[in-house]
């Protein structure tokens, strides 16, 4: 039965329960937040190999409070973004941890910061930053 009937209706009580309906609709108490905020913290595991990042792409949310960790299995590497406010950070045998925020969507490419050897200028992450 549509509200408007309701709202119409000859029996009182009806009219009532349609009144509170309607309020409960105009209050929102029905909505679904149509954005719920930042996103939760992420956080990604990325090891670092001769010459390679894995994964080579990860994919992060505008304002999503992010960790990278890293190990390397392989040499010392490095990676840094002042576009996206990641500091250098070295990728060694040992995990290293960076936090970031990114804040505008895009496709940044971050270069190895580590000069390692005959693959480095090859040694991409790739993060994808989206809504
Ligand atoms: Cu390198």
């Amino acid at each position: 039965m549509a509200l408007a009937a309701l709202v119409d209706h000859p029996d009182r009580a009806m009219r009532n329960a349609a009144y509170v309906l309607a309020m409960l609709l105009l209050s929102g108490a029905f909505a679904v937040p149509a954005s719920a905020g930042p996103a939760r913290p992420a956080s990604i595991n990325i090891t670092a190999s001769n010459w390679k990042f894995t994964p080579g792409t990860i994919t992060v949310h505008v304002n999503q409070v992010t960790t990278l960790h890293f190990i390397s299995k392989e040499g010392v590497h490095g990676i840094a973004s002042a576009a996206l406010g990641i500091a250098n950070t070295f990728a060694m045998p040992n995990a290293t941890a960076v936090t970031f925020t990114p804040h505008k969507p895009g496709t940044y490419v971050l270069h190895c910061t580590m000069p390692c050897g005959q693959g480095h200028a090859q040694m991409t992450l790739i993060v994808k930053i989206v809504q």
